[in-house]
């Protein structure tokens, strides 16, 4: 089966993970259509400004019908983004399935809503090393 997938990961938050989520973005796209792959994007920065003529709300209200589109959610939470935990938040409220993935050796500590929100089901959390990632997910969508 081929998923659509929402891949969640920091833009205003700060882009110093860009290319973890490009391996986790190529990684998504044997297992489906990644709605989001911009995330992923080395040319958008912080400021999120590439060439951005519709403004804030249609990249809200864009985003949110591709929430409601996909069939899972995977997020990169290391670096902490209100984006994504919002995101997070209405996937949550849409009952899909996410899977959040989290890298320790970045000395940060995930936060408890996030962490705790972790239920075994349709909402997993995974920490991982860059060498895990692409195993971690594999398994992921091999468990389905
Ligand atoms: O608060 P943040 O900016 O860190 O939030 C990041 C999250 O919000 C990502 O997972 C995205 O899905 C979403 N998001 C935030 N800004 C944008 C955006 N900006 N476009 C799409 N999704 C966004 C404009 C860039 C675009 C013209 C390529």
């Amino acid at each position: 089966m081929t998923f659509n997938i929402y891949f969640c990961g920091s833009i205003r938050g700060g882009r110093q993970d860009v290319e973890i989520y490009q391996k986790i973005v190529q990684k998504l796209q044997q297992y489906g259509k990644v709605l989001t792959e911009h995330v992923s994007c080395s040319g958008l920065s912080e400021k999120g400004e590439v060439a951005v003529p519709q403004g804030d709300k249609s990249i809200h209200d864009r985003d949110v019908a591709w929430l409601e589109e996909s069939d899972v959610i995977v997020a990169e939470v290391t670096q902490p983004s209100l984006g994504v935990g919002y995101e997070l938040g209405r996937a949550v409220a849409m009952n899909k399935k996410i899977l959040c993935l989290f890298c320790p050796s970045s000395g940060r500590v995930l936060s408890a809503m996030i962490r705790g929100a972790e239920n075994s089901t349709k909402f997993l959390v995974r920490d991982y090393t860059s060498e895990e990632v692409e195993g971690i997910i594999d398994e992921y969508f091999s468990s389905d």
